[in-house]
């Protein structure tokens, strides 16, 4: 039985990660961008209470503009619902709204990960590599990949993010990473991280054939697909990693905690790297929008 193709959105990236009106901009072309593709886009995102999959232009524009809307992650979704708020999802409640309402394929631009430790214990003189510790900010996008069946197309995680701690959290969750048209892990703003991923796929129906093999064996988890940024708009590596040094130690000093710690490095770094950061964001965002919709198609073959 075949179903229609479906891509998935997020809406944290409207609301919380990028500047307007790029981010309304960017939200209704990356809708386009998956008709074109064939599919059907569904951008998820919570409306006074009620968790949307499909999302019209005005609820998105909604989410573009207002002012007071929450970042949802998994354990936000009883309290947004009771008190009947506006919120915009994350890649662990879009994936998890996607599920629910049957969408196997969800595009975004980056997850959420491990987060680095060195900062934190540098008053010792210690970095993560010599003592092993591992940062107790996991996002929750993490644990929803390892229990939500839906493909997460994404351009990897950010530099910002501890990626070797994040790739070993999701080995140890069982839950695969593909590389598509790429043996390695992209960062980002990179196209490569120097990390493997566990399997290169170069074409929609590879991925759709791992698909079905991981839903037909019964296993509980979803499968990350790393399309690495287009290499025309990859930002030189030294300049990135400068950057995230300079938002590292911002978000030390001023004692940015919690859910409020990703969004902060991520304009804290768009503002340190300007136009070029920007630019590159958008693309990979509509390229992995394009290789989502190619993926539900493939999918939907019967
Ligand atoms: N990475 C990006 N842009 C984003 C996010 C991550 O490059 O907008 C957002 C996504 O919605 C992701 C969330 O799910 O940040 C992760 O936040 P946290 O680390 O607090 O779980
Ligand atoms: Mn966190």
């Amino acid at each position: 039985m075949s179903k229609a193709p479906t891509v998935a959105l997020e809406s944290t990236v409207i609301s919380h990660g990028l500047p307007y009106p790029h981010n309304l901009r960017l939200a209704l072309r990356l809708e386009e961008i998956v008709r074109e593709g064939g599919a059907t886009p569904a951008t998820v995102g919570i409306i006074a209470g009620e968790i949307i999959v499909g999302l019209s232009h005005a609820q998105i524009e909604h989410l573009a503009t207002a002012p007071n809307v929450r970042k949802v992650s998994r354990r936000d979704l009883p309290i947004v619902v009771a008190r009947k708020l506006d919120g915009a999802t994350t890649v662990a409640t879009t994936a998890w709204a996607a599920h629910r309402a049957g969408v196997q394929v969800f595009a975004t631009g980056g997850i959420g990960g491990v987060h680095r430790t060195e900062l934190r214990i540098a008053d010792c003189g210690l970095r993560i590599a010599d003592t092993g510790l591992l940062s107790t900010d996991v996002s929750a996008d993490l644990p929803e990949l390892a229990q939500t069946p839906i493909i997460v197309v994404c351009a990897g995680a950010k530099a910002i993010l501890d990626l070797p701690a994040t790739l070993e959290w999701l080995e140890t969750h069982g839950v695969p990473v593909v590389g598509y048209g790429a043996d390695e892990f992209p960062a980002f703003y990179n196209r490569s991280s120097g990390l493997p991923v566990d399997v290169r796929a170069d074409t929609p129906e590879e991925v759709a054939t791992l698909f079905r093999a991981q839903r037909a064996l019964g296993l509980p988890c979803g499968m990350l697909v790393t399309v690495p940024v287009p290499e025309e708009f990859e930002l030189p590596a030294e300049q990135m990693e400068a950057a995230i040094g300079q938002a590292l130690a911002d978000a030390q000093a001023q004692g940015i905690k919690g859910k409020a710690l990703t969004p902060f490095l991520l304009a804290r770094i768009s503002e340190l790297t300007g136009e070029a950061s920007l630019r590159a964001n958008l693309a990979l965002l509509e390229n992995n929008a394009r290789v989502g919709a190619e993926i539900a198609v493939s999918l939907a073959k019967p």
